[in-house]
């Protein structure tokens, strides 16, 4: 396995089990939150599931998404943890062709720039952080469900 089918791997797996803790959560807990400054189970669903087009375009463009492109989509209310899902799934589909059309020689040569941050990284470490990143709101909502006493699927089948 080379280094981007690995990679692709990990973002296929991220998303799969991401979207394995989130399934069954009840519609009526979307709102809640454990504090006042926490991510409410709507926003981190969204913003997970987002955040393949936020990264779509910072290693395609290097800039974030302007206001005018994110209000539609971030700015509309919490439906369903199915209309998240539905709205989504083709930001990631696109996240992920765009990684099987990648180079793999530019993944330890193409620097990649955060524009919201100032780190730079290489482009395979940049994929790597994002699926990282993806799992680390996975285990913070699993334990917002143990916090709630709901069930907890099984991601580590
Ligand atoms: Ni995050």
């Amino acid at each position: 396995m080379n280094a981007k089918e690995l990679i692709l791997l990990d973002l296929k797996e991220t998303r799969r089990r991401f979207l394995k803790a989130v399934d069954g959560i009840p519609d009526e807990y979307l709102p809640w939150k454990p504090d006042a400054g926490a991510l409410s189970i709507g926003h981190m669903i969204r913003h997970v599931l987002l955040h393949d087009y936020s990264w779509f375009m910072i290693l395609t463009e290097q800039r974030l998404p302007t206001e005018e492109e994110k209000n539609p989509l971030w700015e509309v209310p919490y439906t369903s943890v199915q209309d998240e899902i539905t709205h989504s799934s083709i930001y990631h589909e696109q996240f992920i062709s765009y990684v099987e059309s990648l180079d793999i020689a530019d993944f330890a040569s193409k620097l990649i720039q955060w524009p919201h941050r100032p780190i730079e990284r290489y482009l395979g470490d940049a994929l790597e952080r994002k699926s990282y990143h993806d799992a680390v709101h996975t285990g913070q909502l699993l334990q917002y469900l143990r916090m709630l006493q709901l069930d907890r699927p099984d991601i580590w089948d």
